[in-house]
């Protein structure tokens, strides 16, 4: 076992940096195998003159001169260390200069300057800059960077970084130079630089303030037109961060670079956004309504970063959803605005339970403003994402609309140009709400998901009882006392006949918005109006806070509630919570060896609520109709069997499929026999998404659909659809299946995006030879190891969307991933680290299931994995 695993680092800990560098100039002589990098900064001391400047530098070929104020340091000056280079005796004001080789071909973690396709790319946020050159790593060091890039004209006639474009032309016959230069003051990782041969798509856009913005897309050859959804998403994005945050772009050009080779989706660097090709370049042919859907999200979030993250950005890395949280609230709000606002909450609350409670329940559970960490890489989780924006979205319910917009203003004013902390942002909406907000701060220092019992209590001498709402949160690595937080819940009540009432007053609400209940302590009561003593209470409605709800609703009242209810979250949410409870009492009965009766109420109301919406509003029915995913009703088993889960949603959706076929009949003739074009926007893309949930129920019966499906998939006319009956088929397996499978390869080959496709869904199919599917797919030709998003398609989608195949009794899809891990982790440690989080929910797993995993994670622990992996490794071990 690794012995040297460091220190973690603690918030407590932190200390500003002793010296500003207000500006540095960097020059790049780009080259595969050796990369010269010349670095000269303008420093002054701002801590105690005996202060030494620690600096981040690692995995360079080979360091060059030292230089103060021109000349080379002396020997006393200079100690080098396993993370750098500290500097001793230094005087107050100097110009620091360094020089340092490094290798980008070498470059496989993808973490610094590497190489993608043949040509150049960074990426540096969290810690990658110290691979590029001698520097203060951390985001509280801003500067004004100035750059030069020189390189071979033919092999990178495009060169880009940071800023707006400066001086450019020849060296000599072969080699060429481009200046660039960032008046804003950034942080290390929002540098970058991108240097190659691409292909263009260009646009511009006129700024609030009347200002030309120089809009382009680099992308590779061949690839420019299917940027064009991805520009218009960001022309969309930049008009809406001007009218509803005020936020205008502060540069004259904007560029975004597509790479085939990047560790996770996109990154934000101040005017030159690098992205993930998978979230840039779509079309009808090889997109599907969901990649259609996260490049308009993915390209809003970077560009939201600008002034949420970029502007304003994070002291130090423990204020991460200072940055991130709050630009996923300012994404999803967009996703609302530019699609249909219930749609997106249901998709947004789905996200959030399958990824974020899960994480929450777990033994890698942490506040989303964390005390400590390990590895900075493994911090970029859920629960700083994704719970992060439920607490701006809950701040906003807690305060009001009007106060939340005075403290956003407040702290832009503020804080612009700063790196700076979760407390200084919730100063603005103290000052703007008029009241202290330090209790609903705890929200992130606590882990856990709070749940919230809902229960009427009598009152003596009285005949209309008490809501009694008491909060709970339960023990998580490190923490095993918990604070009550407020918590802001959207409620309601209907009396029997359907009429929504005000619960405490019993006035009917006419059309009124609800009442937010606010739970501040651990059991808040209120008194219910006579006429609300039996009335159906509907709390947390548009999932108003990140809590789990208990209450004493019968299966009948929430059938009920299914009808009445008019918030579009909750009606969903009530159809959700039947099922789950159904599906879940079905799976028990299987593991216990007998037959689950059907459940005629569920698969009644479901079938209503579908009849009633299909036509007007597709994309919800779809919703409507996929039942509670195998990964949610997972948390919700002990010990949790997938397969037993699986089967018995089969069993659901059999039923379902028998009463709704007319309509599933029609749905498909209807999709087959369309000769519209194709267009993504949100209307369309929720009719095919009901076509999508209708097909899949013909995969419930076994092979007996299969030649209709087959038939769906080969007269599919667009990515969506050919996907939808892919995946319908990918439930049956057998001879159709594989005869789609071999039609699609032969097509896509040559397309690598669309190969992700084909390998993840196959990764994802149920059958028993899952595991020997997926060895196969690895052995693939085209499958690359150093390649995140070919390792992804098959180990990511396998291991935490193939639950059944990979929680296998057998203990082999542990094994499984164990070998994926000890192949990719010394080519590339922050994805070795991601895939191993599947291992999250070890301990739900039946108890021959458990040995297995145990023994594969404790025989990991012994290999020589890198930081990040073993960081996940130990969290998920300990007890
Ligand atoms: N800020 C980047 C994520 C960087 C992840 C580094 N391990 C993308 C984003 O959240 O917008
Ligand atoms: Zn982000």
């Amino acid at each position: 076992m690794r012995t040297d695993t460091p220190p973690p680092v603690l918030l407590q800990d932190y200390k500003p940096y002793p010296f500003e560098i207000p500006n540095v100039r960097l020059v790049f002589q780009l080259d595969t195998a050796r990369t010269h990098v010349l670095s000269t900064m303008q420093v002054k001391r701002t801590g105690e003159p005996g202060d030494s400047m620690v600096l981040d530098g690692v995995a360079f070929e080979e360091t060059g001169k030292i230089l103060i104020n021109g000349t080379p340091a002396e020997d006393h000056q200079v100690e080098f260390t396993e993370t750098g280079v500290t500097l001793h005796a230094l005087p107050d004001d100097f110009e620091l200069t360094t020089e340092v080789w490094i290798s980008p071909e070498k470059n496989t973690e993808l973490s610094g300057l590497y190489m993608s396709g043949g040509r150049f790319c960074t990426q540096c946020e969290a810690e990658g800059f110290r691979r590029i050159t001698y520097w203060p790593d951390r985001p509280d060091v801003m500067s004004t960077f100035s750059v030069r890039i020189e390189a071979d004209v033919e092999f990178a006639p495009t060169l880009l970084s940071n800023g707006n474009p400066g001086e450019a032309g020849a060296i000599d016959e072969t080699r060429h130079y481009a200046e660039w230069d960032d008046p804003h003051p950034k942080p290390s990782y929002l540098f970058a630089l991108c240097g190659g041969d691409y292909d263009v798509f260009t646009d511009h856009f006129i700024t609030m303030s009347g200002k030309e913005v120089a809009l382009s897309i680099f992308v590779d050859k061949g690839d420019a037109e299917r940027a064009a959804y991805a520009m218009d998403s960001l022309k969309r994005s930049m008009k809406w961060d001007e009218d509803t945050f005020g936020r205008e772009y502060d540069l004259d050009v904007f560029n975004i670079v597509a790479v085939r080779d990047f560790n996770f989706g996109a990154m934000e660097n101040k005017g030159l956004n690098i992205f993930n090709s998978a979230y840039v370049l779509a079309n009808a042919e090889t997109a599907t309504d969901g990649d259609f859907e996260a490049i308009e999200s993915i390209v809003a979030h970077e560009y939201f970063h600008n002034w949420t993250g970029n502007r304003i950005t994070c002291r130090d890395w423990f204020q991460l959803c200072l940055k991130e949280g709050l630009t996923v609230f300012r994404d999803q709000e967009f996703s609302a605005d530019m699609r249909s606002r219930p749609v997106q909450r249901i998709k947004d609350v789905i996200r959030l339970r399958g990824r974020q409670f899960a994480e929450d329940a777990g033994p890698l559970a942490h506040p989303v403003r964390p005390d400590r960490y390990a590895s900075i890489d493994n911090l970029y989780t859920a629960t700083v994402y994704e719970k992060g924006a439920e607490l701006i979205r809950a701040l906003k319910t807690y305060i009001g609309a009007d106060a939340f917009k005075r403290g956003m203003d407040l702290y832009f004013e503020k804080y612009d140009g700063t790196a700076t902390t979760i407390e200084a942002f919730y100063e603005g909406f103290e000052e703007a709400a008029g009241f202290d907000l330090s209790r609903f701060r705890t929200w992130y220092s606590q882990a856990g998901t709070p749940t919230v019992t809902v229960e009427r209590v009598d009152v003596e001498g009285s005949n209309a009882p008490r809501l009694r709402l008491t909060q709970a949160n339960g023990p998580t690595p490190g923490q095993t006392e918990k604070k009550p937080v407020p918590i802001p819940l959207r409620m309601t009540a209907f009396t029997a006949d359907g009429t929504e009432i005000n619960p405490e007053t019993g006035e009917p609400r006419d059309g009124q918005d609800e009442d937010v209940v606010l739970l501040i302590d651990e059991v808040t009561e209120l008194q219910l109006a006579p006429n609300a003593a039996d009335a159906l209470i509907s709390a947390n409605r548009n999932f108003s806070a990140p809590v789990r709800i208990k209450d004493e609703l019968t299966m009948e009242d929430r059938l009920k509630l299914v009808t009445v209810e008019t918030d579009a979250f909750a009606k969903w949410e009530a159809l959700q919570t039947v099922a789950r409870a159904t599906l879940l009492e079905m799976a028990h009965t299987i593991v216990a060896g007998n037959t689950p009766s059907i459940p005629d109420e569920l698969v009644a109301a479901m079938v209503t609520a579908v009849k009633d919406t299909h036509e007007t509003d597709p994309a919800f029915a779809s919703l409507l109709l996929t039942l509670p995913g195998v990964g949610e009703l997972f948390m919700e088993m002990t010990p949790a069997n997938p397969a037993a889960i699986y089967e018995a949603k089969r069993l659901v959706r059999t039923a379902i499929l028998k009463q709704l076929w007319p309509i599933i009949d029609e749905v498909i003739h209807e999709n087959l026999t369309d000769e519209g074009e194709f267009t993504p926007d949100a209307v369309s893309a929720g009719r095919r998404s009901f076509y999508a949930a209708c097909i899949d129920l013909l995969s419930a019966e076994g092979d007996k659909h299969s030649a209709k499906l087959l038939s769906c998939f080969r007269a599919a006319k667009n990515m969506t659809d050919t996907m939808s009956a892919l995946r319908a088929l990918s439930n049956v397996g057998g001879p159709d299946f594989e005869a789609a499978v071999q039609a699609f390869e032969a097509k896509w080959k040559h397309a690598p995006l669309v190969m992700d496709k084909w390998f993840g869904v196959q990764a994802l199919q149920a059958s028993d030879d899952a595991i020997a599917r997926v060895r196969g797919l690895m052995e693939h030709e085209d499958f690359d190891w150093k390649n995140p998003n070919r390792v992804r398609s098959v180990a990511a989608t396998f291991a935490m969307g193939n639950l059944v195949a990979f929680h296998s009794e057998t203990g082999e899809g542990y094994k499984l991933l164990g070998e994926v891990v000890r192949k990719v982790d010394p080519l590339n440690g922050a994805l070795s680290a991601r895939l191993l989080t599947a291992f999250e929910q070890w301990r739900r797993v039946s108890e021959t299931a458990q040995a297995h995993a145990r023994a594969e994670l404790e025989a990991l622990r012994e290999c020589d994995l890198s930081k990040n992996a073993m960081d996940i490794v130990q969290r998920a071990l300990a007890d």
